[in-house]
């Protein structure tokens, strides 16, 4: 399990953006995002390179920090 701090939610919604960046990268599964603690979970079932999930949260609108 990998644990990813995010900046920059703030509601339901950015929970929903994150969560389906995060599943639109290829190895990432089991995507949980907990908004009161402004982090992701997720499990890779292949190594993931985190400047491609950096990216892709990027895409979405937020940070990952
Ligand atoms: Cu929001």
């Amino acid at each position: 399990m990998t644990t990813i701090k995010i900046k920059g939610m703030t509601c339901s919604h950015c929970v929903m953006a994150v969560t389906k960046a995060l599943n639109g990268i290829e190895g990432i599964q089991k995507v949980n995002v907990d908004l009161s603690e402004g982090e992701a979970t997720f499990e890779e079932v292949q190594p993931v390179d985190m400047s491609i999930v950096k990216e892709g949260v990027k895409k979405a609108g937020y940070e990952v920090i």
